[in-house]
C-alpha cells in the first residue's frame, strides 16, 4: 500500500459526520436527558442553525439552478421534437417505476400485515387537504406569473416557463445564440456553487444527524414496529435491487459504477429528507459523474424531484394497508387502483420537501375512505422513514435520467465508467 494517505473524499467525510453526529447526539441524550440546557442551547440552538443553514444553502440554488440549466438544455435541443420524446419517455418511466413501487409496497403489507390486530391508541387526529384532480393539476402546471413562481419555488410552473423561454431563446437567430452563451455562463457558475456549499456537508450533516439522534422518539417505534420495519424492507429492495435491475435491462449499464456513484447524492437526500434541497448535487452528479449531457439532466431531474417520488409511493402503500388493517376495514381491488392513482396524482402536485409524504398520503386516505386520523399512529416514526424514502426517490430520478440519456445519445458512457470522473474532493 503506498505510504501516500488518500485524500478523504466527500464521501468519507460525510459518513464519519453522520456517526459522530449520531453518537453525538444519542451520548447527550444518555448523560443529560431532561437537560433544558442541552435542548435550548445545543438541540435547538447550535446545531439547529447549522444544519438548517446548510439546507437553506442547498435551497438556495434550486431555483436559479432549474431555470438557469433548464433554458440552456431546452435552446442547445437541435430539433425541438426532441424535447416531446425526450418528455414522453421521461414522463413513461416515471409512472412505471412508480407503479411497480406502489404493487411492492401494497402486495408487501397485504402478505405480512403489519396492521393485524393492531390496537388503537388514544383518540387520534390529523389534517388532511383534498388530493387534486388531473384537471387541476394540468391548469396548475402554467404559471401566471413566472416570477412568483421562482419566488414560492412552484418547481411545474419554472420547468414550464424555462422550457417555453429556452425554445423562444433557440429561435430568434443571433439574440438567441448571444442569451444561449449568457446563459451557459450563468450555469458554469451556479455549479459553481454548488459545489462550494457541497463542501459544507459535513458540517451540515452533524448538525442535522445530531439534532435527529438527540430527538428521535425511539420509544415511538414499538407500537408501529412491523410498519417501520416493513416499509424499511420495501425500500431497500426497491433501491438495491429493482432500480439497479432496470438499469442493466434498459441501459446494459454497470450497476456498480451506479451505485457506487450516488452515495454522495443519496446522503444528502437522507440527511436533508428533501429531494429538492438535493436536486444541486443530483444535477451537478448527474452531468460530471454519471455522463449524463445537460440538456437531459437539466429536464429529467427537476422533473423527477416534483413529480416522481417511489420511495414516498411505498411509504403510501404500506401505510394504506397498515392503517385498514388497523381499523379493519376491508379494502378491494378498485381500493388498490385508487390508491394507486390518488398517490401518483398527489405526487405530480407536491415538491420533495420534508415530511410532504405524509400530507400526500393523508389525501390517499381520504380517497379510499380510509379514517385519515390512522396517520396520528405513524407520524412518530416517520422523520427517519422519511430520510430513507427521500434517498430511493432521488436514485429513481437518477435511473431514469441515466437511460434516457443513454437512450437519447446524450451520454458519456466513458465519463459514467471512470469511477474518479468528477469526483468532488470535499
Ligand atoms: N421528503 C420528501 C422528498 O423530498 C419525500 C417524502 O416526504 O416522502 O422527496
Amino acid at each position: 500500500m503506498s505510504a501516500k494517505k488518500r485524500k478523504l473524499g466527500l464521501t468519507g467525510k460525510i459518513l464519519i459526520a453522520m456517526v459522530t453526529g449520531f453518537l453525538f447526539g444519542y451520548l447527550l441524550r444518555e448523560i443529560a436527558p431532561d437537560s433544558q440546557f442541552v435542548k435550548d442551547y445545543i438541540s435547538d440552538g447550535v446545531l439547529h442553525v447549522v444544519g438548517t443553514i446548510f439546507v437553506n444553502c442547498l435551497k438556495m440554488l434550486v431555483v436559479p439552478l432549474v431555470f438557469v440549466s433548464l433554458v440552456c438544455g431546452t435552446c442547445s435541443l437541435s430539433d425541438p421534437s426532441k424535447l416531446g420524446k425526450l418528455g414522453g419517455k421521461t414522463l413513461a418511466f416515471y409512472l412505471f417505476t412508480t407503479a411497480i413501487a406502489l404493487a411492492f409496497a401494497i402486495s408487501a403489507a397485504v402478505i405480512f400485515q403489519p396492521g393485524a390486530g393492531g390496537q388503537l391508541t388514544a383518540n387520534l387526529s390529523y389534517d388532511a387537504k383534498e388530493a387534486p384532480g388531473l384537471a387541476d393539476v394540468l391548469i396548475s402546471m402554467v404559471p401566471t406569473n413566472p416570477i412568483k413562481a421562482m419566488t414560492d419555488g412552484n418547481m411545474l410552473q419554472i420547468i414550464i416557463f424555462a422550457v417555453i423561454f429556452g425554445f423562444a431563446v433557440s429561435h430568434v437567430g443571433d439574440k438567441g445564440r448571444r442569451v444561449a452563451a449568457l446563459f451557459e455562463d450563468l450555469n458554469e457558475v451556479i455549479m459553481k456553487v454548488v459545489t462550494l456549499v457541497m463542501s459544507l456537508a459535513p458540517y451540515g450533516v452533524f448538525a442535522l444527524i445530531a439534532k435527529l439522534s438527540l430527538t428521535l422518539g425511539v420509544d415511538k417505534l414499538k407500537d408501529v414496529f412491523m410498519y417501520f420495519v416493513l416499509v424499511l424492507a420495501v425500500l431497500m429492495f426497491h433501491g438495491m435491487v429493482v432500480y439497479p435491475v432496470l438499469l442493466k435491462f434498459f441501459s446494459g449499464l454497470n450497476p456498480l459504477m451506479f451505485v457506487r456513484k450516488m452515495r454522495d447524492v443519496q446522503l444528502f437526500a437522507f440527511s436533508t429528507a428533501s429531494s429538492n434541497a438535493t436536486l444541486p448535487v443530483t444535477m451537478e452528479t448527474a452531468e460530471h459523474r454519471m455522463g449524463v449531457n445537460n440538456r437531459v439532466a437539466s429536464f429529467t431531474l427537476p422533473l423527477g424531484a416534483t413529480i416522481n417520488m417511489d420511495g414516498t409511493a411505498i411509504m403510501q402503500g404500506v401505510a394504506t394497508v397498515f392503517i385498514a388493517q388497523v381499523y379493519n376495514v376491508h379494502l378491494g381491488f378498485g381500493d388498490y387502483v385508487s390508491v394507486v392513482i390518488t398517490a401518483t396524482l398527489a405526487s405530480i402536485g407536491t415538491a420533495g420537501v420534508p415530511g410532504v409524504g405524509l400530507i400526500m398520503l393523508a389525501m390517499v386516505l381520504k380517497q379510499v375512505g380510509l379514517p385519515v386520523e390512522g396517520i396520528a399512529m405513524i407520524i412518530g416514526v416517520d422523520r427517519l422513514l422519511d430520510m430513507v424514502r427521500t434517498a430511493v426517490n432521488v436514485t429513481g430520478d437518477m435511473v431514469a435520467t441515466v437511460i434516457v440519456g443513454k437512450s437519447e445519445k446524450d451520454f458519456n458512457e466513458d465519463v459514467y465508467n471512470d469511477s474518479e470522473a468528477g469526483k468532488t474532493k470535499g
